[in-house]
């Protein structure tokens, strides 16, 4: 690039990862199943080695990993290693690296002994220091950055950076979460403000798992999320950003996919179906889909199965469930090669209840549904409804609001039929 420059960013690479939440491999051929547990033990690695190709084949000027590069603060040896070769195969390619640590392998951890090749720049715990990347005889950028030297950091650290005078173009590199994110540890608290009033040019943040670009320009705040999703809260595409800069300083971000296996939840409703042999044809249908949408790449796929129909009651018998699982597993998986592999279907399914005809009937089912319609539409038991729901959604005002109108009215419906389902299931059992 004339003039400018380039650098990915990532974070969170979490190398090693156990993928403890992965135990439901009991139905499936054995040499299947080697094959499932061997592309997730090796897919943090797999990550790694596309990002170190994105690096080489996009010609970046240099590569920064804002933290949690390692699963562990005991760094596994096998992790430090791939590493280190990993950053050899940059350094060959005249490409600077710039690590900092975070809450997962902070300082504090056990690391080998090992020479790092002379490209890479791990920065110090607990202060910032600026290193200059020098492209094509001039500085290009300075690249500042802080290490955590425990696990736990309460402290502002961005309140440490600092740009120079001078510096043509500055990123800085922080593990941390911005404005309190409750989903992570409120490590290394700080506010979008105030990363926007610091006068830098581009925060290169990790330790927030889902990507999320906090604010484009002036500057950049950016969360590049995991580069591979590593149980079902970490569903979708994963990846890191390639940051192009153009000799005028104008920034372009290109999300690049890094993920080998990806992690996927699939609602298949039962509604219209009347035997197994139409659900299995509809969940080939779904899984063929679901993989086709994501390149052939191997899924772990959380199916719910969900709706009404008299699948409900015939998938209750046995080991219906484990069935269906099994069967898919040895039509979606095999010994070698990418796979679609169910972890476990939910079954959150209802009977079919024809309730105008149970309205009529002199039943507690029949009264149930009369309460339930009398609640939305008589005015003067709804006020009471309200009334006693008021204490209680006092103490929970501040996560939601108390419903209105017609949220109110589906709210009755759902909690009517719940109540329906559940005697429903007592009555017929
Ligand atoms: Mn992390």
């Amino acid at each position: 690039m004339d003039g400018g420059f380039s650098f990915i960013h990532a974070a969170d690479l979490h190398l090693d990862s156990p993928f403890r939440g992965f135990t439901r491999i009991d139905y499936g051929d054995e040499n299947t199943v080697e094959n499932v547990l061997r592309q997730l033990r090796d897919c943090t690695f797999k990550a790694l080695d596309n990002i170190i190709g994105a690096c080489i084949r996009h010609r970046v000027d240099f590569l920064v990993l804002a933290g949690d590069v390692y699963d562990l603060a005991d760094r596994s040896l096998r992790a430090q290693l791939r590493l280190r070769d990993s950053f050899g195969r940059l350094a060959e390619a005249g490409i600077s690296v710039f690590v900092a640590y975070g809450n997962h392998d902070h300082d504090d951890g056990f690391r080998a002994a090992l020479a790092w090749p002379d490209n890479v720049h791990f920065f110090a715990a607990g202060e910032v220091e600026a290193r200059p990347v020098v492209a094509r005889g001039r500085e290009v950028a300075r690249v500042y950055g802080i290490s955590y030297p425990r696990r736990d950091v309460p402290d502002n650290y961005a309140s440490l950076f600092r740009r120079e005078p001078g510096v043509p173009f500055a990123v800085a590199v922080l593990h941390c979460n911005v404005g309190g994110n409750a989903e992570h540890a409120n490590y290394a608290p700080c506010s979008l403000d105030q990363l926007a009033g610091a006068g830098f040019d581009y925060w290169a943040l990790g330790h927030v798992h889902s990507r999320a670009v906090l604010r484009e320009r002036g500057p950049w705040v950016v969360y590049p999320g995991n580069p591979q999703g590593r149980n079902l809260r970490e569903t979708g595409a994963r990846g890191c950003y390639l940051v192009r800069v153009s000799p005028g300083g104008t920034v372009n971000l290109e999300f690049l996919e890094t993920d080998c296996v990806r992690w996927e939840r699939l609602r298949v409703p039962i509604d219209g179906l009347a035997t197994e042999q139409e659900l299995l044809d509809r969940l080939d249908k779904r899984l063929t889909g679901l993989g086709r949408l994501n390149g052939g790449r191997s899924l772990v796929v959380r199916l719910e199965l969900t709706g009404r129909g008299p699948l409900h009651r015939r998938l209750g018998y046995g080991a219906a469930l484990e069935g269906l699982l099994e069967e898919l597993r040895n039509r979606f998986a095999g010994p070698t090669g990418p796979f679609v592999w169910p972890d476990c279907i939910c079954r959150n399914t209802a009977a079919l209840v024809d309730k105008e005809t149970l309205r009529g009937s002199e039943t507690l089912l029949g009264d149930l549904l009369t309460i339930t319609r009398a609640a939305r539409e008589n005015g003067e038991l709804r006020d009471r409804l309200l009334e006693v729901l008021a204490p209680l959604h006092d103490r929970a005002a501040r996560h939601i609001d108390l419903p209105q109108g017609g949220e109110f009215d589906a709210l009755l419906e759902a909690a009517g039929d719940l109540a329906l389902d559940l005697l429903w299931e007592d009555e017929t059992a």
